[in-house]
C-alpha cells in the first residue's frame, strides 16, 4: 500500500513538473525596419499563444513601439503601451485577440496580432477597420493557426481577423 502511494506521489510529481514547464511560455516579437519584402514591421507579425504566457517586444530596429489597439482587445484585459526603442513585455491573460501597433508606422501597416487560447472577441477584431495599410494587413497577414488562404496567391497566409477564405 505504502509503496502504490509513493507511486502515485511521484507520478503527480512528474505531472506536475510537466504542467508548469508546458505553461508561461515568453513569445518574442521583434520590432523591424525590414521583414521580407516589407518595410516597418512586427517579426512574427502573428502569435498564438495561451492565457498566462508573456509577449516580449524587442526593438531590433530603432524608432520603433509596441501598444494596444484598443478596438482589437479583449474585454477587461490590461491595455500596455511601450515607449519608442524601449523592450515591453505583455502578459496575456484573457482568451481573445490581441491587435498590437507601432505608432509611428501604424498607417504603414504595423501592426500584430496575438490569439490567445479561443477568438472570443474575434467579431470585433473584425469589424474594426483598422488605418491605410494596417486594415490590408490585418485582411492579409495571418491565419489562426497559420493556415495559408487560398485567396493570399503571393503565398501571404490570411488574418484571423479577416474573412478572406
Ligand atoms: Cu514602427
Amino acid at each position: 500500500m505504502l509503496r502504490l502511494i509513493r507511486m502515485i506521489l511521484a507520478v503527480a510529481a512528474t505531472c506536475g513538473l510537466m504542467t508548469s514547464a508546458a505553461e508561461a511560455a515568453e513569445h518574442v516579437v521583434k520590432m523591424v525596419n525590414k521583414s521580407g519584402n516589407k518595410f516597418m514591421q512586427f517579426e512574427p507579425a502573428f502569435t498564438k499563444a495561451a492565457p498566462g504566457d508573456t509577449i516580449k517586444f524587442v526593438p531590433t530596429d530603432k524608432s520603433h513601439n509596441a501598444e494596444s489597439i484598443p478596438e482589437m482587445w479583449p474585454e477587461g484585459a490590461e491595455k500596455f503601451k511601450g515607449n519608442i526603442n524601449q523592450e515591453v513585455t505583455l502578459k496575456v491573460d484573457r482568451e481573445g485577440v490581441y491587435g498590437v501597433k507601432c505608432m509611428p508606422h501604424y498607417a504603414m501597416g504595423m501592426v500584430a496580432l496575438i490569439q490567445v487560447g479561443k477568438p472570443a472577441n474575434l467579431d470585433a477584431a473584425k469589424a474594426f477597420k483598422a488605418p491605410a495599410a494596417a486594415g490590408n494587413e490585418f485582411r492579409g497577414a495571418v491565419h489562426a493557426g497559420g493556415a495559408v488562404s487560398p485567396a493570399s496567391s503571393q503565398g501571404i497566409p490570411c488574418c484571423v481577423a479577416c474573412t478572406c477564405t
